[in-house]
């Protein structure tokens, strides 16, 4: 498809990085995706996440649909315009967040009806809908419609929802059309089913992606069981296109993931838990309201060259996190991004050098270190 595409570089083990081209500017992968849910990276500006290395964000259909609408943002200029971020965005498809946060849903073959989180209104998604939305938003990467079941489920409950995806995925494709420019990804589901992964992987392949998504995990399963599902997801998928962990997660999901074929990957938990207090860092979780940072003139990080480290101690940040200051939320937001893409960066490096497996023994040494 002219004016995206998708190059490796180097791999290293299952682990890949290499380069996902668009109008809009490159992708290096592997890549964390930090999500502007409705149409802002919370606590940030667009300059300070793009400062922090992020080459692409997140944004959601379901959010954007509800408040402002589709086409308000269609004519202001679309997404990009709208909330002034220039470079690449992905856009989830509707589906996993109306399951999560929506009203009395009805799902049937067609779509799903559901009644607004924010005023109760009345609404329906399809994949012919969803396509549309992402159209008008201006979505680089446009994610086909699914439904994501919560786990433990019953197999056949899997089943029938990830043969339900596949048939939304093949409409999604019909709707989506030939869009020179932006990419259409389908989405694998499946559980922890390998036969209905596989199945699933093949159906996806049959119809054509320009990327391919493992959804349905991290609902609830744990990290062992994601593992255990991704060391042969992955491989269903195909080589030259790109692989999207979707919703993953925390720095050790993030390594695992790699090391197992993942290139691409999105969590609100460097900005949610940014606005809570909790920083994410070499040596792992580090919660500011805790009282023995109240009198620490040292950094949250002596090594990070992020704004709230540079030029605050622990004792300030406690201080703000403490009075619920609107500076607490911004300094460890973008101290969390800051932190996440240096790891990406990291890792990057690591899968180019051949040298990814020193990479995670030394992520996991420091880690078990604990903080200072
Ligand atoms: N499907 C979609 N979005 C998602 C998921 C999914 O399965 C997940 C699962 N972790 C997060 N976001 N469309
Ligand atoms: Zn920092």
């Amino acid at each position: 498809m002219s004016g995206f595409s998708f190059t490796l570089d180097a791999t290293c083990g299952k682990a890949r990085t290499g380069r996902i081209s668009t109008p809009r500017g490159e992708i290096r992968t592997p890549a964390f995706m930090p999500v502007g849910t409705a149409g802002t990276v919370k606590a940030m500006l667009p300059d300070s996440v793009a400062a922090t290395g992020a080459d692409i964000l997140l944004g959601n259909t379901y959010h954007l649909m509800l408040r402002p609408g589709a086409e308000r943002v269609a004519r202001l200029g679309g997404l990009h315009a709208f909330m002034n971020w220039d470079r690449p965005i992905l856009t989830d498809s509707g589906g996993f967040q109306v399951m999560s946060l929506s009203d009395l849903r009805k799902l049937t073959e067609d779509g799903v009806t559901f009644k607004s989180h924010i005023d109760g209104s009345r609404h329906m998604f399809s994949p012919e809908k969803s396509m549309e939305i992402q159209k008008l938003l201006g979505s680089d990467i446009v994610m086909a419609f699914d439904e994501c079941p919560a786990l433990p489920a019953p197999r056949d409950r899997i089943e029938a929802s990830m043969r339900l995806s596949m048939r939304w995925a093949q409409r999604s494709r019909d709707a989506f059309g030939d869009r020179p420019g932006h990419a259409l990804f389908g989405i694998q589901q499946g559980g922890l089913e390998p036969d209905l992964r596989a199945e699933s992987a093949k159906a996806l392949k049959a119809i054509g992606f320009d990327g391919y998504a493992v959804g349905g995990l991290a609902v609830g399963e744990g990290q062992e069981a994601m593992f255990a599902c991704l060391d042969t997801a992955c491989d269903m998928l195909p080589e030259d296109r790109p692989r999207y962990l979707m919703g993953v997660g925390k720095p050790d999901d993030i390594v695992g993931a790699v090391a197992r074929g993942i290139d691409m990957m999105d969590c609100v938990l460097p900005s949610r838990s940014g606005r809570t207090g909790q920083a994410w860092t070499r040596r792992g979780q580090v919660n500011l309201r805790n009282a023995r940072h109240a009198d620490d003139p040292r950094p949250l990080d002596e090594a990070c060259t992020c704004p709230a480290c540079r030029s605050y101690s622990r004792a300030y940040l406690h201080h703000v996190v403490r009075s619920g200051e609107m500076i607490a939320g911004m300094l460890l937001t973008w101290h969390n991004l800051h932190y996440y893409q240096e790891l990406m960066a990291g890792i990057r490096a690591a899968v180019a050098a051949g040298t990814f497996a020193g990479f995670e023994a030394g992520f996991h040494a420091a880690r078990a270190e604990g903080d200072i």
